[in-house]
This record gives structure tokens, sequence and C-alpha cells, in this order.
């Protein structure tokens, strides 16, 4: 083969691997749950009002069946499908979870335990706890997610819904006005200083994938994210 042949499958092998190294980068940044910004939710140093919803079955996506968490945007209060949301540092968030999905008792009573909140306590339905007790919980259906933040030492339990309710929703996203679901509140306050903090569920909520803890449990946007709190 002739000098400029060899060059020209050389270079044409070069192109095809810088396509493919740009192919898959694209792929990778592009399959990244997008971010709500609470940033400018509020007047600066006012209470950030964080609303979120757990779905049973996300309803959309690359894994529509999945489990998930979503964020209602602050100024158009759509249920986005993500779990990475912006707050402002050094700040009182109050949340508030809308909880669609189905309960169980805890594998680990310790979920059920509230703690990192103000007051290390939180409301279901309007009334104050400390401990969800699995087996025994107001509606009688267990707990169906937590929302966890390790590094900050937060833990709240969501209790779950009862799946023959007609309102029962199997299909995200859910409607906090028309579908049978479980409201919990809490606030707690940001670290002065900006960082990534990760949150997610720690039941083992994702039914037919490994031990309940690959799928939707592994997969950031769905049964996990971050907090990611800005100075
Ligand atoms: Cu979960």
């Amino acid at each position: 083969m002739s000098r400029s042949g060899r060059i020209a499958i050389v270079l044409g092998l070069l192109a095809c691997a810088v396509f493919m190294i740009v192919w898959v980068a694209m792929n990778f940044v592009g399959s990244e749950p997008g971010t709500v910004s609470y940033l400018t939710a509020q007047a600066p140093g006012a209470p950030v009002h964080l609303v979120m919803q757990t779905d049973g079955v996300v309803g959309t996506g690359a894994h529509p069946t999945w489990v998930s968490y979503r964020i209602q945007t602050p100024k158009t209060h759509v249920f986005v499908h993500t779990a990475l949301v912006e707050l402002p540092a050094n700040s009182m968030i109050d949340v508030t979870i809308y909880q669609f999905d189905s309960g169980s008792p805890l594998r680990n009573q310790f979920f059920g335990r509230v703690t990192g909140t103000i007051g290390q306590v939180a409301k279901l339905n309007g009334k104050t706890f400390k401990v969800l007790n699995s087996y025994d919980t107001p509606n009688g259906q267990g707990v169906g997610h937590t929302f966890t933040v390790p590094s900050l030492n937060i833990n709240v339990p969501l209790e779950g819904n009862n799946t023959s309710k007609p309102t029962f929703c199997t299909k995200g996203p859910c409607s906090p006005v028309t579908q049978e679901h479980t409201t919990t509140t809490f606030a707690f306050r940001t670290p002065s200083f900006s960082g990534n903090f990760r949150f997610q569920c720690f039941i083992p909520c994702g039914a037919g994938h490994y031990a309940g803890n690959a799928g939707p449990m592994q997969t950031l946007g769905y049964m996990g994210g971050f907090l990611e709190v800005r100075a």
C-alpha cells in the first residue's frame, strides 16, 4: 500500500475514535438530570419553600417504570423529573414532600427516626412526630421512602399509601390535589458554605432490582440526588 493510502487509513481511524469519544461524552452529559434552582425563589434571607414528590412509577424519561423523586419548580410549580436541587447557603429550608407510593415495614427501624431537622421533628399530614413506627403508622401503610442526607444527619421517613384506593397514583407526575398521598413537612438549615450534599431514600425500594438497591436506587435523579448548596 502506498504511503498516502496508509496515512488516509490512520486518519480515518483517528476520526472514528474522536467521533466515538465525542458521542459517548455527549451521551454522558446529556443523560444527567436537570437541576431545579431555588436560589432566587425567595428574597435573600427569607425561608425557602422546597416542594418535592415521590412517585412509585415516574412515568417519563429513560426508565418510565422506575420509582423516583420529583422536584417542583419554585415559580411555575411543575414537578420535574430530577433529584438535583440548588439551595442558598445558610438558609432555612421549609420542605414539603408529597409521597404517592405504597409502603411497608422498615427493614432497618433506624430510618423511622426523624433526625437533623429543626426540633428533630417532622409533621405527617399536619401532625408532629419524632418516630414513625413502620409497623403502626397512622394510615397503617408502613413507610414508602425516606428523605435522608447522611452528611447533614438528616433523615425523615415518608408514610406509604393504600394501593387499593381508587385515587392511588399509578403513573407520575402525581397530583397532590386529586390523588392519594401523604404530606410530610419539616425544616432544616443549609450549611453556611457551598457544597453538594447527597440525599437519597434509604428504603431498598428498587423493586425488581438486585436486593432492591440497584436501578433507581443507584441512578442519579431517581431515588437519590444532590442538594447543591451555594453561598
Ligand atoms: Cu425509595
